[in-house]
């Protein structure tokens, strides 16, 4: 691949470089990473920046028929869409947004729209290294908003938060008075709590549902970078296009507000902090796992394991040895 042809065309918003490059950003192979650092190089002074929006939400709950209104709803708008896939479960469901794109049929032919489902590999730190990755690409390509969505599995959506300047979680109406089990964390990162399905015969419950929320979103602490009356809780019906503007018009209040205020710089520069030393951690994880230091660990746990040394002596000499410290 030649790298500063291959950046040109991004930056010239060529779909077909961009969809070559997020594969070789995906790739796990050593040379490809190479390329795939000088690439991304080639284009961190493009000075383009989208709005990303991370969306979570557990299955069912209706992500795709949201991203499918809500993306045509923004290119209605004259702006330009990707959608990207952070889903760790990926290889056994074969792809998130893959096995939906019949509830993306609008969207996915939309020459404003970009998506792309999530790659197969299983490996978190991996995943999000690549979806990162392929929002910069994104972004470098011109498009105005990139929605990363990700099921609610564990901690794959605090890696999306990391990656996004929104977070935005999709709920369905609550059939009883409990809060869904939504976990507490979750709820703590969350910029906009969209109750979906508030449509027909579920509406009272969204209704209900989106009351509890907005409760239980006050009680938490308040963060910096929040204007008054944000996290906020709205309901939408994404099958019936209802609430969709309002949607956007919070996110852009909100958008604005913290770009006013030096939030949304500040974030993304803590982000880029994030994202190093993640880099930095996985780096030195994948030195314990491979040779030599892997054959060392084993010899001196076993050491450990029979008493003949101590697990501190055992790791200093480790880190001695091979770390340089
Ligand atoms: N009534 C209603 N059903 C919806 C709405 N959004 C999605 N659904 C339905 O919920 C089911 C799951 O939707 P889907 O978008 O695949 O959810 P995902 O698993 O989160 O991607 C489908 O049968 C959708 O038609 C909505 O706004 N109202
Ligand atoms: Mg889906």
């Amino acid at each position: 691949m030649d790298i500063p042809d291959t950046a040109q065309r991004i930056l010239a918003g060529e779909r077909r470089a961009l969809a070559r490059a997020i594969t070789l950003v995906e790739s796990g192979r050593d040379d490809h990473r190479k390329l795939a650092a000088a690439l991304l190089d080639e284009l961190k002074g493009s000075g383009r920046q989208a709005l990303r929006i991370g969306l979570s939400g557990t299955p069912g709950v209706g992500k795709s028929t949201f991203i499918e209104t809500f993306g045509c709803f923004l290119t209605g708008k004259g702006l330009k869409v990707a959608v990207l896939a952070v889903d760790p479960s990926s290889v056994r469901s074969g792809g998130s947004i893959l096995g939906d794109k019949t509830r993306m049929e609008r969207l996915s032919r939309d020459a404003n729209a970009f998506i792309r489902p999530s790659p197969s590999q299983s490996q978190l730190g991996g995943v999000a290294r690549r979806s990162r990755e392929a929002v910069a690409l994104c972004e470098a390509a011109g498009f105005d908003v990139v929605l990363i969505e990700t099921v609610g599995v564990g901690q794959s959506e605090t890696m999306v938060a990391e990656m996004a300047d929104l977070f935005v979680l999709l709920l369905a109406p609550a059939g009883g008075d409990e809060l869904q089990g939504v976990k507490r964390g979750i709820m703590e990162i969350a910029d906009l709590i969209l109750v979906n399905k508030a449509d027909g015969d579920l509406k009272p419950a969204a209704t209900r549902t989106r009351a509890d929320y907005a409760g239980a979103l006050r009680l938490l602490r308040k963060r910096p970078q929040d204007p008054d009356g944000f996290p906020k809780a709205m309901t939408v019906s994404a099958l019936e296009d209802e609430g969709i503007q309002n949607a956007w018009d919070e996110m852009t209040a909100l958008t604005d507000w913290r770009r006013d205020a030096g939030h949304f710089d500040s974030r993304r520069a803590a982000q880029a902090r994030f994202w190093f030393e993640e880099e930095v951690r996985q780096s030195l994880l994948s030195r314990l796992r491979r040779e030599p230091i892997k054959g060392a660990l084993e010899t001196l746990a076993r050491q450990v394991e029979t008493g003949q040394a101590t697990p501190s002596a055992a790791a200093v000499e480790l880190m001695q040895t091979y770390l340089g410290g």
